[in-house]
């Protein structure tokens, strides 16, 4: 076993490379096994951050809270490499046919700002309940068609998905109905917009196609296999055609998966298509503390919706990323517990997330002086964000601030590993399983950058300790 110390500041050792400014992440194909996000250098790529953000549903110009210093201080005090950035329809195309450019500028602007701070982003074409003319957010009122029948908000909010009006929008969006087939062709085409106009944006690592997809008056099953999977198709096949490099991620209905449930989506044509599950227990929607039995019955659900996504990822022969995850109540007593432990879950699948949601309120992870708050603090630990191989578990123990990861390794290149400054003011003490290690911190970005060698064990293991 060989241990190495890190030293923030001191210069890396002189016969390795540098940590080279944060690439949006060009990719191949995966390595073998079971399939994982990859970078350029044959990495798992594990991208960590946070959905942004929920108000820009609700803003005139679509745009979130944040600003560019709020970025750079994301970047700096959490440590985030992705962002899913929510992107609206009605602002794309606010009417049939004509696409909003000022709209697109604007995340344009924030796209360098992600850029400028190391964040990779995932263009994410949101909704909930269909649209403001459905009482929801998300489609333009154009492409709202409810033939009249009603809509009474409910709450919770998600209730009001099965109002017959909103029922009816989807039933005409996905073809149900078979009356407006147009309608889904300016979806797809405002896809095909965005992948022109981002494609090659340095920043833009991925697009989510469709947020939280709900089903209409079809059976979930059926709806999932037989409308969601050849809408996907269409979405994807647009987007190739000026986009080849970035990831598509798909998701099946929230209905169900968001549960822990298994999805019907079926395999899908293309390279570099990932499945972005969101994680809600039920429990802790209806405001079960993480406590005690509720406890006991989230972990369940849990467990279910990692065994679910392993399986669906599999036979899909996709990547996992969790789209998103959360605990709304900030009130709900074990809130930080859930988050952590869902952190570990992401730790030892080996697969990246992003939190719901970078809120300005105290929902999101900031006090109001912009430290971070106690959800922030959870959500600032350290993380391997390249993992030099086929990903074997880890986890990240709070009381001892020690972080474990473990792969087979398939390439020399370094793991890479996120080191929040809060946590480690002297450096971390890495220490390997097998072989030796070699280090490099750059303080800059806070990234701790360990070449194993020395070692032919077939599996590797970091531990990664406060000096
Ligand atoms: O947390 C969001 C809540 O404030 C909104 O009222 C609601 C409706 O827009 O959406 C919530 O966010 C949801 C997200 O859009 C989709 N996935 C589930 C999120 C939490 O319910």
């Amino acid at each position: 076993s060989g241990a190495a110390v890190a030293d923030p500041g001191a210069p890396p050792p002189p016969d390795l490379p540098r940590y080279a400014e944060p690439p949006a992440e060009r990719h191949r194909p995966p390595v073998g096994g079971q399939p994982y996000i990859t970078d350029a250098q044959g990495r798992t790529l594990v991208l960590r951050g946070m959905n942004t953000a929920d108000d820009s549903k609700w803003s005139e110009d679509g745009m979130p809270w944040i600003s560019k210093e709020d970025v750079a201080r994301e970047a700096k005090l959490i440590g985030s490499n992705v962002v899913r950035y929510l992107i609206h329809w009605e602002h794309i195309e606010p009417q049939k046919g004509k696409y909003d450019d000022a709209y697109l500028d604007k995340v344009a602007e924030r796209l360098r700002w992600y850029r400028k701070n190391g964040i990779n982003v995932v263009l994410d074409m949101h909704q909930d309940v269909y649209g403001k003319a459905a009482t929801g957010n998300g489609a333009p009122a154009w492409a709202t068609i409810t033939d009249g029948l009603p809509i009474v908000r409910r709450d919770p909010w998600i209730l009001t998905y099965l109002e017959p009006g909103v029922v009816r929008a989807f039933d005409h969006l996905w073809g149900a109905t078979g009356k407006h087939p147009e309608l889904m062709d300016h979806y797809v085409k405002a896809w095909a917009h965005v992948a022109k106009r981002f494609g090659n944006d340095p920043a833009v690592i991925g697009y989510d196609l469709f947020n939280e997809p709900f089903r209409g008056s079809t059976e979930r099953a059926k709806f999932e296999a037989e409308l969601l999977t050849p809408a996907y198709q269409r979405m994807i096949d647009a987007i190739r055609r000026y986009d080849r490099d970035n990831w598509i991620f798909v998701e099946g209905t929230a209905e169900g998966v968001n549960w822990g449930d298994r999805t019907h989506l079926q395999p899908l044509r293309g390279s570099r298509l990932a499945y972005a599950p969101h994680l809600y227990p039920l429990e802790l929607d209806s405001g079960v503390p993480y406590e005690g039995e509720g406890k006991a019955a989230i972990q369940a659900a849990v467990a279910s919706w990692r065994k679910n996504a392993e399986q669906d990822a599999a036979r899909l022969k996709m990547p996992i990323w969790l789209g998103e995850h959360g605990f709304l109540d900030a009130d709900n007593a074990g809130f930080r517990a859930y988050v952590a432990d869902v952190l570990n879950v992401m730790n030892q699948m080996g697969i990246g997330g992003v939190y719901w949601s970078n809120n300005e309120s105290r929902t999101g992870p900031w006090e109001r002086d912009k430290r971070l708050n106690p959800m922030g603090q959870v959500l600032a630990q350290p993380y391997a964000r390249a993992i030099p191989g086929v990903p074997a578990g880890g986890s990240f123990d709070a009381a001892a601030k020690t972080l474990t990861v473990s792969w087979k390794p398939t390439t020399r290149a370094p793991a890479e590993v996120w080191l929040p400054a809060a946590l480690y003011p002297n450096g971390a003490k890495v220490t390997a399983a097998s072989g030796k290690v070699r280090t490099s911190f750059d303080r800059r970005t806070g990234v701790l950058s360990v070449w194993s060698y020395g070692s032919r064990a077939a599996t590797q293991t970091l531990t990664i300790a406060p000096r």
